[in-house]
């Protein structure tokens, strides 16, 4: 399945979406080889104009992921020789190989990237493939064969794309081309947090100048996403990395400290298990009533065994209206608990939501909480997810289905009726 197509130079729009930000960390890598499907641009000067492939320029939320404006952005030798890492002032990253080869690639911390920054990894669930755009060598060696590559999970796993086309991608010397690597062949788990991505360039004789322009990613992308499902079996002993955040005193066993205590799946809860607690009532602080706040980072948190946040990474919102909370409380009659939704963007910058007040009555029925993500910083780019409980008399039985990212304009009918 290696689809060609052959372009004109210069054809390719730019795709700029970035904003500042900070988090993420290194660690080990792996070299396994794996298998990727990749169909090839090739950007020639007198092609015809043959498009199999055509990305989807009105997609939401693709993105550039380095554009080496100015920086090399972090990228550095993964294997074997890879000599003068730089960049150039057409905005290329420029290296050299002397023959022996290696490759290439993001450090696993998108230093000054334009896309999540510091992020240790891009989570490109929903999108369809990424694009080094225009990679070119000059040198003595008439052609020299390339394979491209991802790496992916908390194991750096290697993904390259020659095993599974059969062939490397071979270059003549001057010539550019873009190469679509389809992010379809990986594991959701791997397209879910791709760490780092490269090229690994074969062996050759003589000493080769290369350059790239761009690094980006595909659309079209998701219009839903199920963010936590909070089933036994999701990530994290089912968590999914959901911790509570603040205001601790007033969830039931978590004695205020940032941490998975007080939470727990109940597995025959909400259509396939949800996250339960018990909201302590009467909880002050300050003089002000409070009630607990969770957050959620993205991916298999591990939070109580890794709270250095080391396996978790930000999540692009960008193209969802609206986030859901299905929840539901259990309590005294005519009891209720309000919250507010909230997100930390950008570098945990802390916004809530818009929308209508959320309030969840304590009537043993799910009831949709949502709000709105218009207007709001950094939503291509969020640590944490999160709900904030306020106080209330008495004690609540709270669970949480699932959260979820979405554009359906929120009805009149808020309840959940599923049983
Ligand atoms: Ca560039
Ligand atoms: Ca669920």
């Amino acid at each position: 399945m290696i689809s060609f197509s052959l372009t004109g130079p210069g054809e390719s729009s730019k795709l700029r979406i970035g904003k500042p930000a900070e988090c993420g960390d290194s660690g080990p890598e792996d070299a396994q080889t794996g298998g990727m499907q990749m169909m090839l641009r090739l950007n020639h000067f007198l092609s015809l104009a043959l498009v199999l492939w055509v990305g989807s320029a009105l997609a939401q939320s693709p993105h550039v992921l380095n554009t080496f404006d100015g920086t090399d952005e972090g990228w550095e030798q993964g294997f074997g020789t890879i000599q003068n890492i730089n960049y150039d002032e057409n905005g290329r990253l420029t290296w050299e190989t002397d023959g022996s080869g290696g490759a290439i690639r993001d450090n696993f911390n998108n230093l000054n990237a334009i896309f999540q920054p510091q992020a240790g990894g891009v989570d490109l669930t929903g999108l369809s493939a990424v694009e080094f755009v225009n990679v070119m060598y000059t040198g003595d060696d008439p052609t020299i064969n390339v394979e491209f590559f991802m790496q992916c999970g908390v194991g750096y796993t290697y993904k390259g794309s020659s095993a599974l086309i059969g062939h490397d991608v071979q270059f003549v010397s001057g010539v550019p081309q873009s190469i679509t690597v389809p992010l379809s062949v990986l594991l959701p788990t791997e397209i879910a947090w791709v760490t780092s991505w490269g090229i690994n360039i074969r062996a050759h004789t003589a000493q080769a100048q290369w350059s790239l322009e761009e690094v980006r990613s595909l659309g079209p992308s998701l219009t839903e996403r199920y963010i936590a499902r909070f089933t036994p079996e999701s990530p994290d002993n089912g968590f999914q990395s959901v911790f509570v955040n603040f205001n601790g005193d007033a969830i039931q066993g978590n004695g205020n400290v940032q941490s998975q205590a007080g939470l727990s799946i109940n597995p025959a809860a909400g259509v396939d298990g949800a996250l339960e607690f018990v909201s302590l009532g009467g909880i002050t602080s300050g003089g002000n009533g409070i009630g607990g706040a969770l957050s959620i980072g993205n991916g298999a948190g591990k939070f109580s065994e890794v709270p250095n946040d080391y396996y978790s990474r930000p999540t692009d919102i960008s193209n969802y209206q609206f986030i859901d909370w299905m929840c539901r409380a259990t309590g005294p009659e005519g009891e209720s608990i309000g919250a507010a939704l909230f997100i930390q963007s950008g570098g945990y910058n802390y916004q809530n939501l818009g929308g209508q007040p959320v309030n969840l009555p304590a009537d043993g029925q799910w009831h949709k909480l949502t709000g709105e993500l218009t207007g709001l910083n950094f939503v291509d780019n969020v640590e944490r997810i999160g709900i904030n409980f306020y106080g209330h008399p008495t004690d609540l039985t709270i669970q949480v289905d699932h959260i979820r990212g979405h554009n359906d304009q929120p009805t009149d009918v808020q309840n959940w009726s599923l049983y």
